[in-house]
């Protein structure tokens, strides 16, 4: 029997992705553009990133060492009042804190290619910060991200990411705490645990596998190289990972963006993030960090969400099972 064209549901979100495997043969006329080249310097002084550079808002970043933290000189939350609500267009205040993230001095060095030692400090770094953002009154989420590639919006090639702590639950998370609490309520089990025991089973859309975490291409997954990173037991957020979870999700993570940067030959633009717990009761939520990736078909053919996908529902050709057996297939040095 041949595949043809199905609807699978993505169980975090509720949203639905129409899958037409017979369309990869089509033949393509679309965009395609040179990719940009990897940055080679260790040290940019134009980059307003870099070790002991001045920044667009006048402050110098100091002649950091390692991972090097500050507050956004031009974060999406600022203080004021929100214009009013009325009973039609609704508003709400939206306040909270934006940080940026650089993983290391070394500008064009990116997880990939970075030590692991390296990779451990930024995640124990994403700990640190979730833990004390917490702390903080009224702060109702954590979300840290990365955007890597001009694709994606990165303004800056120096590996870097951002957290966002908010004072309400952002959209997705919330859709996925509502998603998993159903499944717990019912179930007893945490819904992601139940979803990673089924990819293990079945095998097929699994690309890595830690000693403590797993990155899998989900069979919900939207965007042709989508994946999902699970830890192997219940954890809700980024500060109650051990040393050795911690460890694990640095080596998955380096050993994932490897195989990304190996897939095109050319390194693997993305957005990608965690979400964790929100404050308050999170009942069956499971830490994890979604990678959301917009290449298609090489370097340069990357996909876009237009036509049916805005009007209607999004839907991909490659599968996500043939998209993780060619991520299988790739070397991670
Ligand atoms: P993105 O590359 O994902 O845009 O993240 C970089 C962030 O760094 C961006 O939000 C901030 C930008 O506002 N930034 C500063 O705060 N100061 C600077 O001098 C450069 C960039
Ligand atoms: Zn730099």
């Amino acid at each position: 029997m041949t595949l043809g064209s199905h609807r699978r549901r993505n169980l975090l979100t509720g949203a639905w992705v129409l899958v037409s495997p017979h369309r990869m043969a089509r033949p393509w006329l679309g965009e395609s553009t040179p990719p940009a080249a990897a940055p080679a310097l260790a040290h940019d002084p134009a980059c307003t990133l870099c070790a002991g550079v001045t920044r667009a808002s006048g402050i110098a970043n100091p002649a950091y060492d390692g991972v090097y933290v500050f507050d956004n000189d031009f974060p999406a939350l600022s203080p004021g009042d929100a214009p009013g609500s009325d009973d039609l267009f609704e508003t709400a205040p939206a306040n909270g804190v934006c940080r940026v993230i650089c993983y290391g001095p070394d500008h064009g060095r990116h997880l990939a290619r970075m030590p692991h030692a390296d990779i451990e400090a930024v995640v124990a770094c994403w700990a640190t910060e979730t833990r004390a953002l917490f702390a903080r009154p009224g702060i109702a989420a954590v979300t840290i991200f990365e955007n890597r590639g001009a694709m994606m919006g990165a303004s800056n090639p120096h590996p870097h990411g951002q957290i966002w702590a908010t004072d309400w639950v952002p959209d997705e998370l919330a859709k996925e705490c509502a998603a998993q609490r159903a499944h717990a309520d019912c179930t007893g089990r945490p819904l992601l645990l139940d979803v990673l025991a089924r990819e293990r089973a079945e095998g097929a859309r699994l690309v890595v596998e830690g000693a403590h975490f797993t990155a899998l291409v989900p069979f919900w997954a939207t965007w042709p190289f989508e994946t999902l990173i699970l830890p192997h037991r219940a954890v809700a957020r980024l500060d109650a990972l051990d040393a050795a979870e911690r460890a694990d999700l640095a080596d998955v993570l380096r050993r994932l963006v490897a195989r990304y940067d190996a897939l095109f030959a050319a390194p693997f633009p993305y957005s990608f993030g965690f979400h964790q717990a929100p404050a308050g009761a999170a009942e069956g939520f499971v830490l994890h960090a979604h990678v959301y990736p917009p290449l298609l078909r090489s370097a340069s053919v990357r996909k876009h969400m237009v036509g049916f996908e805005m009007l209607g529902e999004p839907q991909r050709d490659l599968t996500p099972e043939a998209a993780a057996a060619r991520l299988r297939d790739l070397p991670e040095a």
